[in-house]
């Protein structure tokens, strides 16, 4: 018997401000949620999940399961308390349908909660339900389970008693609307991304995916926190220190706590890589809580190494230097927090980088203290990271003032176009004199200048700014291109609208290529991001018969080449068959090496067995060569390649090469 909860009679002007609310926000959605693509979709997920963090962070929300359904619906069960169904004190509905139904219902209802759905992140769960043809809300409380079901955010009828239950919790499943979404197919990998990133940062949730399409399911549960947290983000790196956890809490005068938890490790890397959060909201433009830890940083490590000599008389290690190999994760809870910045993701609270900053100051010296080994390493690599400094410096320098990076003077090898406007001109970056010497007596020099590789550059991906400085190789193409190096590199000033990596097809000219690839996207990434590098695709195979030459890029077309010389043949003998009315026997002479047909086919090993000719007409002629333009899709994809390919750990090349190596013919490492 569904007994009736609240009263539904008619509408109240309350009743009518909600519905009107949620008219905003159909009519525009994009204003509430981003936008209505993918992106506006996943938000949707996350609206419903972060009440359920809430529950979580208020301490009474241990799982949290999120499924999606093969109907295209989406829901997200919790054992928190349950939303109260009983009767709102102000406006007399149920609780249940005030927070399902009012924009920003979910606000703080007390000051020492940290809200992720507050703030300008949170428009609040009624906006799910605006934008969903369908959503049904289940309350497990009071050992009973209620309901209330609403299309497009208007309740279909009160909330009514549908059963009993031992649990509490809330469940909210809900059909996203397909007239407002361009897409409302939910994507597996992107819902699963933020859910780890969340269990991560609540270590007692228990956060379950599991997808009713495919089958597919993963169990995010991080009881070690942070250290977890930082440990899968050094996964692919060589970790020189341990985790460092640090946590505090400080109170302010009307009693509101701020509380802080940061962990950190080294790797033998030079990149730094930091995440920093507020009440779970990641804080992409970083903030007081990040200024707070990187100053504490800086401080307390520079103090130490004072204290303990470890530093040359009076050298000052700069916060740059202790940046180099740092993965860190700063974790706030704030109660008021404000946010700034382009994306709204800057955390602007004063106060609180003086409350990270002294936790960490006394945090990190009681660990220093306590384990000096670490310590020591942590000044050690920065101080190799200032000498590093002062060394590229010194070279930028050397190089400068040889004028060789300026326009000034051209390496020796260089053979130049004489056109000088960018726009029309290329430069073809050949690996192996041979070729050099092909692609010189082949191009046409009023538009393409040709500059020989001698053999391997050196592996940038691990080397340091100054070695890589250091090697003749790179030397000699940064200044070919002209257009400076580093944070002074300005693509704009490139002498070449076109930088063409002209390699072998083999092995060898793979790991040419990658090599120059890893140079041109860790420190010369706007070439790539303006559309100026590209890849020569010299063909594989000559197919010849008789006087013709034709050239194939892939088994594929050879197979095709061969197929329409054949059929010529027969059309031909066809042909003379009919207008003579006999078979004629066409005398045959097969070269050797042909096949019985008397087609010789060749594998181009390099590049170097093509004569000048065949180079321009092949590889160089704009007519009729193909050129691969270099593009990164997901430069995070890149870089998790180049780090697997690159990086230190040897482990995760092999597996990522046996993964890949079945479907690549010339393993292209
Ligand atoms: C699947 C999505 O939305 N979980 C939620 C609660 C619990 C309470 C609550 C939520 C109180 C008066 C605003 C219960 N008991 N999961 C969720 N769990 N909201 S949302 O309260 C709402 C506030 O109005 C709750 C005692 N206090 C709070």
């Amino acid at each position: 018997m569904a007994e009736q909860i609240s009263n539904t009679q008619g509408y109240s002007e309350d009743s009518i401000k909600v519905l009107e609310g949620l008219e905003a926000v159909r009519k525009r959605p994009a204003m509430y949620i981003g936008d209505v693509g993918e992106r506006g979709l996943h938000h949707l997920i996350q609206e419903v999940v972060d009440n359920s963090i809430d529950e979580a962070l208020a301490g009474f929300c241990r799982n949290i399961v999120i499924t999606l359904h093969a109907d295209g619906s989406c829901s997200v069960q919790d054992d928190g308390r349950g939303i109260p169904v009983g009767p709102h004190p102000v406006k007399k509905i149920s609780t249940l349908e005030v927070v399902m139904c009012t924009l920003h219902a979910g606000g703080k209802f007390d000051k020492n909660t940290y809200k992720v759905s507050g703030g300008l992140h949170g428009v609040g769960v009624s906006c799910v339900n605006a934008l969903s043809t369908d959503l049904t809300v289940t309350v497990e409380r009071d050992g009973k389970m209620y309901e209330q079901k609403y299309k497009i955010g208007a309740p279909q009828g009160a909330v009514v008693e549908v059963g009993k239950s031992p649990r509490t919790g809330t469940t909210v499943r809900f059909w996203p609307d397909a007239t407002i979404f361009k897409t409302v197919e939910f994507r597996y990998a992107k819902v699963s991304e933020r859910l780890r990133e969340l269990a991560f940062l609540n270590p007692d949730v228990t956060i379950t995916l599991q997808d009713e399409r495919d089958g597919q399911k993963d169990v995010f549960a991080y009881r070690g926190g942070l250290v977890d947290f930082v440990r899968h983000l050094d996964a692919n790196n060589t970790a020189i220190t341990k985790p460092i956890l640090m946590s505090g809490m400080a109170r302010n005068e009307s009693g509101v706590e701020t509380v802080v938890d940061v962990c950190f490790e080294y790797n033998s890397g030079y990149s730094e890589n930091l995440l920093s959060y507020v009440n779970n909201i990641n804080t992409v433009e970083g903030g007081t809580h990040v200024s707070g830890f990187r100053s504490a940083l800086t401080r307390t490590l520079n103090a130490y190494a004072a204290a303990n000599n470890l530093t040359k008389k009076d050298v000052n290690l700069t916060g740059e230097d202790f940046r180099e190999g740092l993965t860190a994760v700063i974790s706030v809870k704030v109660a008021e927090p404000q946010f700034e910045g382009q994306t709204k993701t800057k955390l602007g609270n004063g106060e609180t980088e003086g409350i990270v900053r002294s936790i960490i100051n006394e945090e990190l010296a009681k660990y220093l203290d306590a384990t000096p080994s670490a310590a020591k390493h942590i000044i050690e690599k920065a101080s190799q990271a200032a000498e590093a400094r002062a060394a590229a410096r010194k070279a930028k320098d050397l190089i400068r003032r040889k004028g060789a990076l300026e326009s000034g003077s051209l390496p020796g090898k260089l053979a130049d176009c004489s056109l000088r406007s960018p726009e029309d001109t290329e430069i073809f970056l050949v690996e192996g004199d041979s070729a050099g010497g092909s692609a010189k007596q082949g191009r046409d020099r009023r538009f393409q200048a040709i500059l020989p590789l001698k053999g391997k550059i050196l592996n940038v991906h691990k080397a340091r700014l100054t070695k890589v400085l250091e090697n003749e190789e790179v030397r000699t193409i940064l200044t070919a291109i002209g257009a400076g190096f580093g944070d002074d590199f300005d693509s704009a000033k490139a002498r070449y609208g076109k930088i063409i990596l002209m390699a072998d097809a083999d092995v060898d000219g793979s790991h040419i290529r990658t090599l120059l690839l890893t140079l041109f996207w860790k420190h010369m990434p706007d070439l790539i991001n303006d559309g100026k590098l590209y890849i020569a695709q010299p063909p594989l195979y000559k197919v010849k018969k008789g006087k013709q030459e034709f050239y194939a890029y892939n088994e594929a077309e050879r197979d095709e080449i061969i197929a329409r010389i054949r059929k010529e043949k027969a059309d031909r003998k066809a042909a003379k068959a009919a207008e003579k009315g006999e078979p004629v026997e066409e005398a045959e002479v097969i070269e050797e090496g042909a096949t019985p047909d008397g087609i010789v086919i060749s594998r181009f090993k390099g590049l170097g067995e093509m004569n000048p000719e065949q180079l321009w007409a092949t590889t160089m002629n704009p007519e009729t060569r193909t050129l691969l333009r270099v593009s990164i899709e997901n430069a995070a994809e890149a870089m998790r390649i180049f780090e697997t390919l690159m990086g230190e750990a040897v482990e995760p090349r092999r597996e990522f090469i046996e993964r890949n190596a079945q479907y690549v013919r010339n393993l292209d490492i």
